[in-house]
Protein backbone atom coordinates (compact mmCIF):
# COMPACT_ATOMS: atom_id res chain seq x y z
CA UNK A 1 0.00 0.00 0.00
CA UNK A 2 1.94 2.83 -1.25
CA UNK A 3 0.12 6.12 0.69
CA UNK A 4 2.17 8.71 1.09
CA UNK A 5 3.65 10.45 -1.59
CA UNK A 6 6.19 12.87 0.59
CA UNK A 7 7.08 14.19 -2.90
CA UNK A 8 4.33 16.81 -2.34
CA UNK A 9 5.79 17.09 1.34
CA UNK A 10 9.27 18.15 -0.51
CA UNK A 11 7.63 20.17 -2.83
CA UNK A 12 5.63 22.18 -0.03
CA UNK A 13 9.23 22.47 1.69
CA UNK A 14 10.61 23.43 -1.69
CA UNK A 15 8.20 26.28 -2.39
CA UNK A 16 8.89 27.35 1.53
CA UNK A 17 11.92 27.93 0.60
CA UNK A 18 11.70 29.81 -2.78
CA UNK A 19 9.16 32.09 -0.79
CA UNK A 20 12.03 32.80 2.02
CA UNK A 21 9.48 32.24 4.59
CA UNK A 22 12.11 30.92 7.48
CA UNK A 23 11.64 34.26 9.31
CA UNK A 24 13.26 33.90 13.05
CA UNK A 25 11.42 33.28 16.41
CA UNK A 26 11.74 35.46 19.15
CA UNK A 27 14.00 33.33 21.29
CA UNK A 28 12.26 34.02 24.73
CA UNK A 29 9.03 34.13 26.50
CA UNK A 30 6.95 32.02 24.11
CA UNK A 31 7.08 29.05 26.39
CA UNK A 32 4.02 28.70 28.20
CA UNK A 33 4.19 29.20 32.23
CA UNK A 34 3.82 26.50 34.40
CA UNK A 35 0.63 26.23 35.25
CA UNK A 36 -1.08 25.28 38.88
CA UNK A 37 -1.39 21.97 38.56
CA UNK A 38 2.53 22.06 37.43
CA UNK A 39 4.83 21.21 39.51
CA UNK A 40 7.75 23.08 37.25
CA UNK A 41 8.98 19.56 35.65
CA UNK A 42 8.11 17.76 32.58
CA UNK A 43 8.83 13.90 32.00
CA UNK A 44 9.75 13.57 27.99
CA UNK A 45 9.95 9.86 25.94
CA UNK A 46 11.99 9.80 23.24
CA UNK A 47 14.50 8.13 21.12
CA UNK A 48 17.90 8.32 21.40
CA UNK A 49 19.87 10.23 19.54
CA UNK A 50 17.12 12.33 18.19
CA UNK A 51 17.44 15.89 19.71
CA UNK A 52 19.77 18.84 19.45
CA UNK A 53 22.34 19.01 22.73
CA UNK A 54 20.96 22.00 24.08
CA UNK A 55 17.36 22.07 23.17
CA UNK A 56 16.74 20.10 26.40
CA UNK A 57 18.58 22.96 28.18
CA UNK A 58 17.80 25.86 26.13
CA UNK A 59 13.83 24.88 26.94
CA UNK A 60 14.48 24.65 30.55
CA UNK A 61 16.11 28.06 30.72
CA UNK A 62 13.70 29.90 28.98
CA UNK A 63 10.54 28.19 30.89
CA UNK A 64 11.87 27.29 34.14
CA UNK A 65 10.82 23.48 33.76
CA UNK A 66 13.10 21.17 34.69
CA UNK A 67 13.14 18.42 32.40
CA UNK A 68 13.46 14.57 32.97
CA UNK A 69 14.52 13.43 29.37
CA UNK A 70 14.28 9.40 29.11
CA UNK A 71 15.14 7.25 25.74
CA UNK A 72 14.35 4.52 23.95
CA UNK A 73 15.20 2.53 21.00
CA UNK A 74 12.38 0.55 19.94
CA UNK A 75 7.88 1.48 19.77
CA UNK A 76 8.04 -1.83 21.04
CA UNK A 77 9.46 -0.88 24.53
CA UNK A 78 7.81 2.87 24.11
CA UNK A 79 4.25 0.68 23.51
CA UNK A 80 4.27 -1.76 26.29
CA UNK A 81 5.32 1.00 29.25
CA UNK A 82 1.95 3.04 27.54
CA UNK A 83 -0.09 -0.25 27.43
CA UNK A 84 0.57 -0.58 31.01
CA UNK A 85 0.11 2.50 32.13
CA UNK A 86 0.97 5.28 34.56
CA UNK A 87 4.11 5.53 32.92
CA UNK A 88 4.71 8.73 34.30
CA UNK A 89 5.49 10.27 30.72
CA UNK A 90 4.04 13.77 29.68
CA UNK A 91 5.23 13.45 26.40
CA UNK A 92 6.25 10.53 24.01
CA UNK A 93 6.99 10.19 20.57
CA UNK A 94 5.72 6.71 18.67
CA UNK A 95 5.64 6.62 15.19
CA UNK A 96 2.72 7.26 13.36
CA UNK A 97 1.36 3.51 12.88
CA UNK A 98 2.04 3.22 16.50
CA UNK A 99 0.32 6.14 17.65
CA UNK A 100 -2.59 5.15 15.84
CA UNK A 101 -2.95 1.98 17.40
CA UNK A 102 -2.55 3.32 20.68
CA UNK A 103 -5.21 6.07 19.88
CA UNK A 104 -7.36 3.12 19.82
CA UNK A 105 -6.29 1.50 22.61
CA UNK A 106 -6.92 5.09 24.37
CA UNK A 107 -3.71 5.64 25.54
CA UNK A 108 -3.54 9.18 24.46
CA UNK A 109 -5.43 12.76 25.28
CA UNK A 110 -6.95 15.24 22.24
CA UNK A 111 -4.82 17.50 21.74
CA UNK A 112 -6.11 21.41 22.24
CA UNK A 113 -4.31 22.60 19.36
CA UNK A 114 -5.28 26.23 20.91
CA UNK A 115 -2.21 25.82 23.45
CA UNK A 116 0.18 25.54 20.51
CA UNK A 117 0.92 28.28 18.85
CA UNK A 118 3.15 27.32 16.28
CA UNK A 119 0.66 24.64 15.34
CA UNK A 120 -0.13 26.54 11.76
CA UNK A 121 3.19 26.18 11.00
CA UNK A 122 3.16 22.26 10.79
CA UNK A 123 3.21 21.23 6.84
CA UNK A 124 -0.49 20.71 5.60
CA UNK A 125 0.10 17.95 3.21
CA UNK A 126 2.12 16.13 5.76
CA UNK A 127 -0.34 16.68 8.35
CA UNK A 128 -3.30 15.14 5.53
CA UNK A 129 -1.17 12.08 5.35
CA UNK A 130 -0.88 11.82 8.97
CA UNK A 131 -4.66 12.02 9.17
CA UNK A 132 -5.02 8.70 7.31
CA UNK A 133 -3.95 7.12 11.15
CA UNK A 134 -4.94 9.87 13.06
CA UNK A 135 -8.10 10.75 11.84
CA UNK A 136 -8.71 14.56 12.42
CA UNK A 137 -4.76 14.89 13.61
CA UNK A 138 -6.55 14.85 16.74
CA UNK A 139 -3.61 13.03 18.64
CA UNK A 140 -0.45 13.59 17.69
CA UNK A 141 2.19 16.64 16.35
CA UNK A 142 4.95 15.48 13.79
CA UNK A 143 8.39 15.47 15.12
CA UNK A 144 10.97 13.79 12.66
CA UNK A 145 10.41 11.91 9.62
CA UNK A 146 12.98 9.59 8.01
CA UNK A 147 14.14 6.39 6.41
CA UNK A 148 14.89 2.98 6.87
CA UNK A 149 17.75 1.67 4.53
CA UNK A 150 21.31 0.29 4.16
CA UNK A 151 24.31 1.81 5.95
CA UNK A 152 27.70 0.64 4.76
CA UNK A 153 31.77 1.18 5.41
CA UNK A 154 32.88 2.70 2.07
CA UNK A 155 36.20 0.99 2.23
CA UNK A 156 34.59 -2.84 3.45
CA UNK A 157 32.24 -2.46 0.58
CA UNK A 158 34.34 -1.57 -1.73
CA UNK A 159 37.04 -4.12 -0.59
CA UNK A 160 34.23 -6.73 -0.96
CA UNK A 161 32.63 -5.66 -4.37
CA UNK A 162 34.57 -3.63 -6.23
CA UNK A 163 32.59 -0.25 -5.54
CA UNK A 164 29.33 0.90 -3.50
CA UNK A 165 26.45 0.76 -6.49
CA UNK A 166 25.63 -2.55 -5.22
CA UNK A 167 24.10 -0.54 -1.70
CA UNK A 168 21.59 0.59 -4.41
CA UNK A 169 19.53 -2.35 -4.43
CA UNK A 170 17.86 -4.58 -1.23
CA UNK A 171 19.81 -7.36 -3.64
CA UNK A 172 23.02 -6.65 -0.97
CA UNK A 173 20.96 -7.12 1.69
CA UNK A 174 18.89 -9.98 0.53
CA UNK A 175 21.20 -12.16 -1.67
CA UNK A 176 22.85 -14.57 0.58
CA UNK A 177 25.93 -14.85 -1.96
CA UNK A 178 26.35 -10.69 -1.42
CA UNK A 179 25.37 -10.61 2.35
CA UNK A 180 27.65 -13.64 3.13
CA UNK A 181 31.02 -11.35 1.81
CA UNK A 182 30.17 -9.03 4.49
CA UNK A 183 29.90 -11.24 7.75
CA UNK A 184 33.41 -11.15 8.97
CA UNK A 185 33.10 -7.10 8.85
CA UNK A 186 30.11 -7.10 11.34
CA UNK A 187 26.22 -7.11 9.86
CA UNK A 188 23.68 -5.21 12.29
CA UNK A 189 19.93 -5.14 11.98
CA UNK A 190 17.44 -3.15 13.68
CA UNK A 191 15.51 -5.15 15.91
CA UNK A 192 12.08 -4.81 14.88
CA UNK A 193 10.07 -6.91 12.81
CA UNK A 194 7.67 -4.34 12.01
CA UNK A 195 10.03 -2.88 9.51
CA UNK A 196 12.34 -5.14 8.50
CA UNK A 197 8.82 -7.71 7.32
CA UNK A 198 7.30 -5.32 5.57
CA UNK A 199 10.81 -4.06 3.85
CA UNK A 200 11.58 -8.07 2.99
CA UNK A 201 7.66 -8.28 1.34
CA UNK A 202 8.43 -5.33 -0.29
CA UNK A 203 11.53 -6.50 -2.07
CA UNK A 204 9.68 -9.82 -3.01
CA UNK A 205 6.94 -7.85 -4.45
CA UNK A 206 4.57 -8.27 -2.28
CA UNK A 207 2.18 -5.54 -0.12
CA UNK A 208 4.41 -4.76 2.81
CA UNK A 209 1.25 -4.43 4.54
CA UNK A 210 -0.21 -7.77 4.08
CA UNK A 211 -1.98 -9.11 7.26
CA UNK A 212 -2.20 -12.90 5.52
CA UNK A 213 -0.30 -14.75 7.29
CA UNK A 214 1.38 -17.05 4.63
CA UNK A 215 2.39 -13.77 2.99
CA UNK A 216 4.31 -12.42 5.96
CA UNK A 217 5.83 -16.05 5.96
CA UNK A 218 7.56 -15.46 2.64
CA UNK A 219 9.11 -12.23 4.38
CA UNK A 220 10.17 -14.37 7.11
CA UNK A 221 11.64 -16.98 4.97
CA UNK A 222 13.44 -14.95 3.14
CA UNK A 223 15.33 -12.89 6.33
CA UNK A 224 15.79 -16.75 7.30
CA UNK A 225 17.78 -17.54 4.43
CA UNK A 226 20.32 -14.00 5.50
CA UNK A 227 20.18 -14.84 8.99
CA UNK A 228 23.45 -16.55 9.31
CA UNK A 229 25.47 -13.69 7.96
CA UNK A 230 23.63 -11.15 11.21
CA UNK A 231 25.63 -10.33 14.20
CA UNK A 232 23.69 -8.70 15.89
CA UNK A 233 19.96 -7.36 16.10
CA UNK A 234 19.43 -4.01 17.94
CA UNK A 235 17.97 -0.48 16.60
CA UNK A 236 20.64 1.67 18.27
CA UNK A 237 24.02 0.72 18.61
CA UNK A 238 25.05 0.29 15.54
CA UNK A 239 25.68 4.12 15.59
CA UNK A 240 28.84 3.68 17.22
CA UNK A 241 29.68 -0.07 15.59
CA UNK A 242 29.52 1.79 11.79
CA UNK A 243 31.23 4.62 13.50
CA UNK A 244 34.11 2.78 14.86
CA UNK A 245 34.24 0.09 11.92
CA UNK A 246 33.19 -2.56 14.06
CA UNK A 247 30.13 -3.39 11.97
CA UNK A 248 30.04 -2.15 7.59
CA UNK A 249 26.53 -3.37 6.79
CA UNK A 250 23.29 -2.09 8.72
CA UNK A 251 19.87 -1.95 8.13
CA UNK A 252 19.07 1.10 10.07
CA UNK A 253 17.45 4.67 10.31
CA UNK A 254 18.55 7.28 7.72
CA UNK A 255 19.24 9.76 10.37
CA UNK A 256 21.21 7.42 12.69
CA UNK A 257 23.48 6.54 10.06
CA UNK A 258 24.27 9.82 8.65
CA UNK A 259 25.13 10.56 12.63
CA UNK A 260 27.19 7.28 12.37
CA UNK A 261 29.12 8.77 9.48
CA UNK A 262 29.61 12.28 11.50
CA UNK A 263 30.97 10.51 14.26
CA UNK A 264 33.84 8.58 12.40
CA UNK A 265 34.86 11.90 10.28
CA UNK A 266 34.78 13.72 14.41
CA UNK A 267 37.00 11.08 15.44
CA UNK A 268 39.31 11.13 12.71
CA UNK A 269 39.77 7.23 12.13
CA UNK A 270 39.49 6.82 8.49
CA UNK A 271 36.40 4.44 8.44
CA UNK A 272 34.07 6.17 5.67
CA UNK A 273 30.38 5.35 6.32
CA UNK A 274 27.25 6.05 3.85
CA UNK A 275 24.00 5.14 3.28
CA UNK A 276 21.30 4.49 0.61
CA UNK A 277 17.94 4.08 -0.18
CA UNK A 278 17.22 1.10 -2.03
CA UNK A 279 15.24 1.38 -5.22
CA UNK A 280 12.83 -1.26 -4.54
CA UNK A 281 11.72 0.98 -1.85
CA UNK A 282 11.62 1.14 1.68
CA UNK A 283 9.55 2.72 4.90
CA UNK A 284 9.26 6.16 5.19
CA UNK A 285 8.61 6.74 8.77
CA UNK A 286 6.87 9.84 11.11
CA UNK A 287 7.93 9.90 14.72
CA UNK A 288 5.02 11.48 16.26
CA UNK A 289 4.58 14.24 19.85
CA UNK A 290 1.56 12.95 21.71
CA UNK A 291 0.95 12.98 25.25
CA UNK A 292 -0.30 10.31 27.25
CA UNK A 293 -4.15 10.43 28.83
CA UNK A 294 -2.48 10.43 32.67
CA UNK A 295 0.10 12.68 32.25
CA UNK A 296 0.81 14.94 34.93
CA UNK A 297 2.22 18.33 33.47
CA UNK A 298 0.06 19.11 30.75
CA UNK A 299 1.20 23.06 30.84
CA UNK A 300 4.28 22.34 30.47
CA UNK A 301 3.76 19.35 27.66
CA UNK A 302 2.24 21.59 25.75
CA UNK A 303 5.04 24.54 25.69
CA UNK A 304 7.81 21.76 25.23
CA UNK A 305 5.90 20.64 22.10
CA UNK A 306 5.60 24.28 20.73
CA UNK A 307 9.04 25.01 21.63
CA UNK A 308 9.90 22.07 19.17
CA UNK A 309 7.42 23.35 16.36
CA UNK A 310 9.86 27.01 16.11
CA UNK A 311 11.13 27.36 12.79
CA UNK A 312 14.63 27.70 14.33
CA UNK A 313 14.60 24.72 17.08
CA UNK A 314 13.59 22.73 14.65
CA UNK A 315 16.08 23.66 12.18
CA UNK A 316 18.78 22.78 14.84
CA UNK A 317 17.57 19.34 15.65
CA UNK A 318 17.25 18.75 11.61
CA UNK A 319 20.81 20.10 12.10
CA UNK A 320 22.09 17.81 14.58
CA UNK A 321 20.26 14.61 13.56
CA UNK A 322 20.51 14.34 10.41
CA UNK A 323 16.60 14.01 10.30
CA UNK A 324 14.00 16.54 8.46
CA UNK A 325 11.44 18.21 10.51
CA UNK A 326 7.64 19.07 10.04
CA UNK A 327 7.85 22.52 9.93
CA UNK A 328 8.42 24.12 6.68
CA UNK A 329 9.68 27.85 7.93
CA UNK A 330 12.75 25.47 9.69
CA UNK A 331 13.96 24.85 6.19
CA UNK A 332 16.03 27.92 5.17
CA UNK A 333 17.72 27.62 8.34
CA UNK A 334 18.40 23.77 7.99
CA UNK A 335 22.39 23.37 7.33
CA UNK A 336 22.68 23.24 3.24
CA UNK A 337 24.36 19.99 3.06
CA UNK A 338 21.50 18.30 5.06
CA UNK A 339 18.95 20.51 3.25
CA UNK A 340 20.55 18.94 -0.33
CA UNK A 341 21.12 15.48 0.50
CA UNK A 342 18.66 13.48 -1.13
CA UNK A 343 19.45 10.91 1.08
CA UNK A 344 17.60 13.07 3.55
CA UNK A 345 15.34 15.10 1.70
CA UNK A 346 14.40 12.14 -1.33
CA UNK A 347 13.96 13.48 -4.64
CA UNK A 348 10.29 13.03 -5.97
CA UNK A 349 11.72 9.82 -8.43
CA UNK A 350 12.93 7.91 -5.05
CA UNK A 351 10.12 9.27 -2.72
CA UNK A 352 7.84 7.76 -5.17
CA UNK A 353 9.06 4.79 -4.49
CA UNK A 354 8.78 5.01 -0.32
CA UNK A 355 5.82 3.11 1.45
CA UNK A 356 4.58 3.47 4.86
CA UNK A 357 3.26 1.51 7.07
CA UNK A 358 -0.01 0.77 8.21
CA UNK A 359 -1.23 -0.28 11.97
CA UNK A 360 -0.54 -3.89 12.94
CA UNK A 361 -3.44 -5.26 14.00
CA UNK A 362 -3.31 -7.56 17.52
CA UNK A 363 -3.46 -10.75 15.48
CA UNK A 364 -0.72 -10.03 12.53
CA UNK A 365 1.41 -8.34 15.79
CA UNK A 366 1.36 -11.73 17.45
CA UNK A 367 2.49 -13.52 13.92
CA UNK A 368 5.39 -10.60 13.83
CA UNK A 369 6.87 -11.70 17.67
CA UNK A 370 6.61 -15.09 16.96
CA UNK A 371 8.48 -15.11 13.50
CA UNK A 372 10.88 -12.71 14.88
CA UNK A 373 11.53 -14.43 18.06
CA UNK A 374 12.41 -18.00 15.88
CA UNK A 375 14.42 -15.99 13.53
CA UNK A 376 16.82 -14.40 16.26
CA UNK A 377 16.84 -17.76 18.22
CA UNK A 378 17.49 -19.61 14.69
CA UNK A 379 14.81 -21.67 15.29
N1 LIG B 1 17.67 7.41 16.74
C1 LIG B 1 16.37 7.85 16.37
C2 LIG B 1 15.70 6.89 15.48
C3 LIG B 1 14.29 7.26 15.25
C4 LIG B 1 13.68 6.28 14.40
N2 LIG B 1 12.32 6.26 14.46
C5 LIG B 1 11.83 4.99 14.22
C6 LIG B 1 10.87 4.82 13.17
C7 LIG B 1 10.33 3.47 13.17
N3 LIG B 1 9.34 3.26 12.19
Amino acid sequence: MKTWKPGLLLGTLALAVLAGCGKKEEAAGAAAQAGPADAGVLHVYNWSDYIAEDTVPNFEKESGVKVTYGVFDSNEVLEAKLLAGSSGFDVVVPSLQFLGRQIQAGVFQPLDKARLKNYAGLDPELMKRIAVQDPGNEYGIPYLWGTTGIGYNVDKLTAAFGGTDIAASWDLVFKPENIAKLKDCGVMMLDTPTELVPIALNYLGEDPNSTDPAVIQKGADLLKTIRPYIQTFHSSQYIDALANGSACLVVGWSGDILQARDRAAEAGNGVEVAYSIPKEGTPLFVDMLAIPKDAKNLDNAYAFIDYLLRPEVAAANSNYVSYPNPVPASLPSVDQAIREDPTIYPPPEVAAKLFTLAIIPPEVDRIYTRLWTELKTGR
